[in-house]
């Protein structure tokens, strides 16, 4: 995470690069600060805030300049204060900004140390702006490259330098950076969003590679230090800010938006076929035998759930791995399984060095079901599906979830028909249940009211259960992650049955349980398991299809779901209980589009 802008221009920046950090708060909103080139060396402002007091402080400071440097930060070495805040400088003279985490950094801290330099933050950032001053010697792109040659980790950075006004030199590795192309102006940030209105032309940096920026052009060196053509490439990013209309939340917005953003991601197409992945997907889909689904987070669920129906509709062996793990552990690599990556933002550090990690391999076919097309994933895998859930905002995944949802059943059903499990008339069915799922979703949107009454109760809770059986237990996962992470309260879900294994000691009256319950081929035995809560005085919260005959009771509170939605029910499924964590949170006064020590995109390991 973190966010960085710089911008070389013959005009004042300090409101592209304070725009540019507003559109890059995603990535972290730990602090953010901005530095710009005067007369006399780097100045800068910083603020714990967010980037609307920044915002005053620079009107307040009449900050004017035509170099500067801006970041928005989420934490990874030191506090969240303002001396960790970057940008850092290093002796008045040099000033930088960073995403990423340097592993060596107490080494060369103690190299630096004993070369004189005085350490004021407690980040590993420092040891870099440190480390580049101390092999300046005229030139601030060849300190550049002689320093991150010391560097062991991830990072992108910006850097300028007191000596060189019209200089900002950028490097990465392992973490995103673009260059944006102006006329006699040039920029560098972590996203191109980031400078949508200052330009739509783009080189996305590849890794290793660095750049300087100067007022008629730009420079690019491969990490080997030979002069690289990069493709410049023409990209609209919408950066117009985006109206809350009718809600109190962002996130509220993007849950009432899942209709519509299921609307436009489901293929047009009469029939599934492989050629909505790419153009080489029906070959790369005849040759492969298995799937290795790599995600993180949200995105794991939807691979989770994913794997229920490429094994029962496509009968296609699957596995799902937390990418985290799966980048470090040893594995058993199976060329001729597909790789598929699940990410939003298509950035995930973890999720990108699991498909470098799977490539290095020997697996050749990969798959990244993404939400931006620009992105690194979708740039370094054979075959891509975008999602279209538009922009979200809100930090707790909502819209992104469920239309990874749709794209992962429309590649369960198209390798299915493809290995001839799927007879003309299921897939007929199955496309007529997808173009029904927005109206399916605006019935279950309809019962928010019914939601908030339970939210009271729930507010009150510090810990909850959260129950789901076969497809439906990802489903429960993801609902107790949502609470967690917006209404912190402590929440775990478990399979319904694996309750008497252990859980089920926790359940008093004090610890609500949320039970998703389709009526599916599992509800008589999660009918079971209700009673056992029941028996042990636990108060039940159950989400129930309307034909399944649990109604409410002492001890046992019922919403009634539509009509069961067959093998799509998750999608639905998932809807009320991203409500319910909203309207906690929002009864427990929490920052919902914002939580604590959380970002949006997660670019750091
Ligand atoms: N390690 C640096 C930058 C953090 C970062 O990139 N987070 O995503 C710091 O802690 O300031």
């Amino acid at each position: 995470m973190c966010g960085i802008v710089g911008a070389v221009a013959q005009r004042n920046i300090v409101s592209v690069l304070i725009e540019g950090l507003r559109r890059l708060e995603y990535r972290g909103y730990d602090s953010c600060g901005v530095a710009v080139l005067g007369e006399n060396g780097p100045r800068r402002a910083r603020s714990v805030a967010r980037v609307a007091d920044l915002d005053e402080q620079v009107h307040e400071g009449h900050f004017d300049g035509i170099t500067g440097i801006a970041h928005t930060r989420w934490a990874t070495h030191g506090a969240p204060v303002t001396d960790n805040a970057h940008p850092i400088f290093s002796k008045d003279a040099l000033a930088l900004v960073h995403n990423g985490i340097i592993e060596n950094y107490e080494t060369l801290r103690e190299m630096l140390r004993g070369k004189g330099y005085e350490f004021v933050s407690q980040t590993d950032t420092e040891v870099i702006a440190h480390l580049i001053h101390s092999v300046y010697r005229g030139d601030l792109f060849a300190a550049v490259r002689e320093a991150i040659a010391q560097l062991h980790g991830a990072y992108a950075i910006a850097v300028l330098h007191k000596d060189q006004p019209h200089t900002v030199v950028g490097a990465r590795q392992g973490s995103p950076l673009v260059v944006g192309l102006g006329n006699g102006e040039n920029f560098l940030a972590s996203d191109a969003l980031a400078l949508a209105g200052s330009t739509e032309r783009f080189i996305f940096l590849e890794e290793g590679d660095v750049c300087e920026l100067s007022l008629d052009g730009v420079r690019i060196v491969d990490r080997d230090g030979n002069e690289a053509q990069r493709e410049v490439r023409q990209v609209a990013a919408y950066g117009g800010a985006v109206e809350l209309g009718p809600y109190r939340h962002f996130m509220q917005k993007e849950i009432f938006e899942q209709p519509r953003a299921i609307t436009d991601t489901i293929p047009q197409a009469d029939s599934f076929d492989p050629s909505i992945f790419g153009e080489d997907a029906g070959k790369v889909f005849a040759e492969i035998d298995s799937l290795l689904i790599l995600a993180c987070g949200t995105s794991y669920y939807s691979g989770l759930t994913a794997k229920y129906w490429l094994e029962s509709i496509a009968k296609i062996p699957t596995q799902v791995e937390i990418a985290s793990e799966y980048r470090y552990r040893e594995s058993v690599p199976n060329p001729k399984s597909l790789v598929v990556v699940i990410s939003q933002s298509g950035e995930t550090a973890d999720t990108l060095a699991a498909l470098k990690h799977a490539q290095s391999l020997g697996h050749k076919h990969t798959l990244a079901v993404c939400n931006v097309g620009t992105s690194a994933m979708v740039r370094q895998t054979e075959l891509s599906f975008l999602t279209h859930a538009g922009r979200e905002i809100g930090v707790a995944s909502t819209k992104a979830f469920t239309t990874q949802l749709v794209a992962l059943f429309v590649l369960a059903a198209t390798l299915a028909k493809l290995r001839g499990h799927l007879s003309d008339e299921q897939e007929a069915g199955y496309l007529k249940q997808l173009r029904h799922l927005p109206a399916a979703l605006n019935s279950v949107l309809a019962l928010e009211p019914q939601i908030i009454a339970w939210s009271e109760e729930f507010s009150r809770k510090e810990h909850a259960l959260f129950l789901g059986r076969g497809l439906h237990y990802p489903i429960a996962l993801e609902g107790a992650l949502k609470l967690k992470e917006i209404s912190y309260i402590h929440a775990e879900a478990y399979p319904a049955g694996e309750l008497k294994h252990g859980p089920l000691a926790l359940v008093t009256e004090a610890m609500p349980v949320v039970t998703v319950a389709p009526n599916d081929a599992l509800l008589e035995k999660l009918k079971s398991n209700i009673q056992e809560v029941r028996a042990r005085g636990g108060e039940l919260y159950v989400f129930a299809d309307a034909d399944t005959k649990i109604v409410n009771d002492e001890g046992l509170h019922v919403i009634r779901m539509p009509e069961h939605y067959g093998l799509l029910s998750p999608i639905l499924h998932v809807v009320p209980l991203q409500l319910l964590a909203y309207h906690t949170a929002c009864a427990r006064g929490t920052d919902v589009d914002k939580p604590r020590n959380l970002a949006k995109s997660v670019t750091v390991e």
